[in-house]
């Protein structure tokens, strides 16, 4: 398991905030080859994603991109600004040991998400450099794996 964080970015009272991330063509969903991605549209699914936080008592900051150092500042950031971290990293997932550092440095609780199952598809798919900093891994369940992702944020940042 990750480490507790050593720095948390809430004062006490105030609702934990979970900064999640979303990689590259992930805002393609919806058309995205939709037998594996599914039909919905990735603001439908931070939607969802946020309304499940909000039931929970925990704030959400979403962000999308193609880029990989967007990525890595965004994660940098979360440092002082998040309590813990949501990511697909998508097509990063498997070639990217910025991100990796990135996340290793962060001290945060660190959920990967993959909406596929990585480890039915192309054998290139089945390693990832992010899940080495991830506290637990989810995948194949399509965009429920972004409720379940938050729900175990939930008990992480109440630990
Ligand atoms: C999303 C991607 O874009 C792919 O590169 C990964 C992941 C799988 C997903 O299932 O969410 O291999």
């Amino acid at each position: 398991m990750a480490p507790a964080s050593p720095n948390p970015a809430r004062p006490p009272g105030q609702a934990k905030s979970i900064l999640i991330l979303n990689g590259p063509n992930l805002n393609m969903l919806g058309t995205r080859q939709p037998e594996i991605y599914g039909r919905e549209t990735l603001q439908e699914i931070m939607t969802a994603a946020a309304r499940r936080a909000t039931e929970l008592g925990l704030a959400t900051d979403a962000r999308q991109s193609n880029h990989e150092g967007d990525l890595v500042t965004w994660i940098q950031q979360a440092r002082s600004e998040h309590d813990g971290i949501i990511i697909n990293p998508a097509g990063y997932t498997t070639t990217s040991v910025a991100i990796l550092d990135a996340l290793l440095l962060a001290e945060k609780p660190v959920i990967e998400v993959h909406l596929s199952n990585i480890h039915r598809r192309e054998a290139f798919r089945h390693h990832s450099y992010v899940s080495k900093a991830a506290t637990g891994v989810i995948c194949g369940l399509g965009s429920h794996g972004y409720i379940l992702a938050v729900e175990a944020m939930g008990r992480l940042l109440k630990q």
